[in-house]
């Protein structure tokens, strides 16, 4: 970053630090999170930051429909105290059901206002699944239907986000037989509109969506689910903190068990990593004192971005390997412990050279992190990282 970058950096990271009361470093930790969750460098950093301090806050219209508000609780209620100040001085929440003072036709005013004053440039984030059925008729408000809300509040939107599963395909109010017809926003509205799908959603996701629109006026690459590709682009099991478990056979078998205390693979408790593809195993969320995330909390993953499997497969049937397929063999149990068997040692002894010992030393330093007593909401890897 040349010496002017810095300077103009400076400038708005003091701007904000007046504005919200948190710290310029803060500002800027929140800056480089937000960049490396999008997978920009430090010249990426520098850019959020500018724009954070200079553009003009975009409105947004939060719409909410069959669902359980978990998606604005992620957002809101995250532990660092600087997020919720971030978003809602990233954007401007012109309308949020559930979180405006205005009720009845002063909320509806609110509404139709920020979208005359912002027409062609407002931001529109839908909360929840929209019924379908029968008309529409098992969502209203201000006595009209959710589908209805949504194709007029689209219409004149700069941007469409549907946040949560719920907004994205269906989710869990879509489960079979599916009674109400609820639907993503896309089908309703016929068009493709960017998802951040997650039940709730990690809100780092929505928060580096708004600040890509912010920053280069463009919403981000999407796959054709609609899915920010930064977030949505790999499968994750490929980062899990508990994939050495996985590739060395180290199961958990049931809650509570031996394996399951010391924070091994949650796959053959129905974990759906190795088929859901979401970035939950690298930019952690539901802050617990940490970024956290369900693996982490000793809970296999129950693929809640993903349609067709989550909501949808069985929560405890195993996971379909999505390029990949299991070890042939496995170490016996003896060996978890941190032992070396006759045949794996046999095996040792026949490689040579620094990959060997390297292979070694990670087998043996899991058999030690094993061997400890843990708590089951601390995996063992988790700490190696
Ligand atoms: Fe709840 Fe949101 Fe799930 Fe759905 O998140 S956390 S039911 S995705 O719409 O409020
Ligand atoms: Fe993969 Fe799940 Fe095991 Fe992690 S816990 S390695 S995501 S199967
Ligand atoms: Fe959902 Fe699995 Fe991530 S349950 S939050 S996709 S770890």
């Amino acid at each position: 970053m040349d010496e002017r970058v810095l300077a103009e950096v400076g400038a708005a990271a003091q701007a904000v630090e007046r504005r919200l009361g948190i710290s310029r470093r803060e500002f800027m930790q929140f800056c480089a999170a937000t960049a490396t969750t999008l997978g920009l460098g430090a010249s990426g950093s520098a850019a959020i930051a500018q724009a954070v301090q200079a553009a003009r806050r975009p409105s947004v219209i939060w719409l909410h429909y069959q669902e359980c508000t978990g998606c604005s609780e992620s957002l809101l209620r995250a532990e660092h105290p600087t997020l919720e100040k971030l978003i809602l001085d990233t954007i401007s929440l012109d309308y949020h059901e559930t979180l405006m003072v205005a009720a009845g036709h002063q909320a509806e005013a609110a509404r139709k206002t920020a979208m005359q004053q912002n027409k062609g440039q407002y931001v529109l984030v839908v909360e929840g699944a929209i019924p379908t059925k029968d008309g529409g008729i098992y969502c209203k408000v201000a006595g009209h239907t959710a589908v209805d809300i949504v194709r007029e509040c689209a219409a004149d939107a700069a941007a469409v986000i549907a946040i949560g599963s719920c907004a994205s395909w269906g989710g869990m109010p879509s489960t079979d037989p599916n009674p109400t017809g609820a639907s993503g926003v896309a089908q309703v509205l016929g068009k493709p509109v960017v998802t951040i799908p997650g039940c709730p959603p990690n809100p780092y996701n929505f928060l580096a969506t708004v600040v890509h629109f912010l920053t280069f006026g463009s919403l981000p690459a999407v796959d054709p689910l609609g899915r920010p590709l930064f977030a949505y682009g790999r499968i994750i099991h490929e980062h899990c903190e508990r994939r050495a478990h996985f590739d060395a056979g180290r199961f958990a078998h049931a809650f509570g068990d031996e394996g399951h205390r010391k924070g091994y693979c949650l796959y053959k408790l129905g974990c759906k990593g190795p088929e859901t593809y979401a970035n939950c195993s690298t930019i952690g969320f539901g802050d617990v004192g940490e970024s956290n995330w369900p693996v982490a909390c000793g809970h296999p993953c129950i693929g809640c971005v993903e349609q067709g499997i989550g909501f949808t497969k069985p929560i405890h049937a195993t996971a379909q390997l999505k390029g990949m397929s299991p070890p042939a063999s496995y170490p016996k149990v003896v060996e978890q412990q941190g032992q070396t068997g006759f045949a794996a040692a046999a095996a040792l002894a026949a490689i040579a050279g620094a990959a060997a010992g390297a292979t070694a030393m990670l087998t043996k330093n899991l058999g030690q992190r094993a061997a400890q007593p843990r708590s089951a909401d601390k995996p063992a890897a988790r700490e190696e990282r």
